[in-house]
């Protein structure tokens, strides 16, 4: 596989920690994307700190920035990534701006992690759930909720494999032919469960992945998740499943050097990711599993 491609990826940045395009950016680059980022906010720190300073992009100014691209023709993009938003005009410019990049190619690919909350809990305005629901999952080529977030989408409660398969098909109805709810909590397991509908009102293709829980705190997962999920999947077009194994591993070892301290800052274990992968599947084919990636 060989296909890259041009991202533009409006999301968060912090000057410190990786979160949002922090965590996105540099492994897209990795993958071979040209990578255009807009950060909506820049902050200090992640908001898991007791403090945080930093700026908040507004809609207009990020309509500024489209703008600009746009007078000198530089709109052309393959792919639009979002991750956290913060506000409800916010999200409608990005709205306005997938149609913006949708007039100027129209196959462009929305890969869009409906980002409102975890565990339970909302950590984005109430109302921003609904223009989710009803204009954002519409327009999303590919959805990457957790489990959290695929309820508050699809209104059903999810608490096995079958009600997760089951938000999937919700979820493509509504729009989107690519859905991955990143992770369920079964069992002190995470359960990663994709779907690829690949003709409109048919049945999709579904797996699910089981992913042991790493017993500590990490923030900016999700976030590296889904650009790794948007980076395999347009190399593998047709086989959601490898792009999706493909992206877990590498978050999996990523993890796992940074539990065990092998570096210093997760920067480092960025810049071996492509060797780890491959040091990953030799591991995974040694054991009697065989990656699809070989
Ligand atoms: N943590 C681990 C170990 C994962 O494997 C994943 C997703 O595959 C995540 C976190 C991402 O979960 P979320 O989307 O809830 O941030
Ligand atoms: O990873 C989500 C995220 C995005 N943006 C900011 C954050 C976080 C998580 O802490 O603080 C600013």
């Amino acid at each position: 596989p060989s296909e890259t491609g041009r991202v533009l990826s409006i999301q968060s940045h912090t000057v410190q920690g990786y979160v949002g395009n922090k965590s996105a950016v540099f492994p897209l680059q990795l993958l071979g994307y040209d990578v255009d980022p807009i950060n909506s906010v820049q902050f200090s720190n992640h908001t898991g700190y007791p403090t945080f300073k930093g700026q908040v992009l507004n809609g207009q100014q990020l309509w500024e920035l489209i703008d600009g691209l746009g007078a000198n023709n530089l709109l052309y993009y393959t792919h639009l990534l979002t991750g956290y938003i913060g506000s409800v005009s916010f999200l409608n410019t990005v709205l306005e701006v997938v149609d913006k990049l949708r007039s100027i190619n129209p196959k462009l690919t929305y890969v869009c992690d409906p980002v409102m909350g975890d565990e339970g809990k909302l950590y984005v305005p109430p109302e921003l759930v609904s223009v989710y629901r009803e204009k954002v999952v519409p327009v999303a080529s590919m959805l990457t909720p957790n489990q959290f977030e695929a309820e508050q989408l699809t209104g059903i409660r999810i608490a096995s494999e079958t009600d997760g398969r089951d938000a999937c098909k919700i979820l493509h109805a509504a729009g989107p032919p690519k859905v991955v709810i990143t992770s369920i909590n079964i069992n002190g397991n995470l359960l990663l469960i994709g779907s690829h509908q690949k003709e409109k009102g048919q049945s999709p293709e579904q797996f699910k992945i089981v992913i042991p829980k790493i017993p500590s705190y990490f923030t900016g997962t999700g976030d590296l998740m889904t650009a790794l999920l948007l980076g395999w999947s347009n190399k593998y077009t047709d086989s959601l499943d490898t792009a999706a194994e493909l992206a877990v591993s590498s978050l999996q070892v990523l993890l796992f050097l940074k539990l065990l301290e092998y570096s210093a800052s997760i920067n480092v274990a960025m810049t071996c990711l492509t060797s780890i992968q491959y040091l990953w599947d030799l591991y995974l084919l040694d054991h009697n599993y065989l990656p699809l990636s070989l």
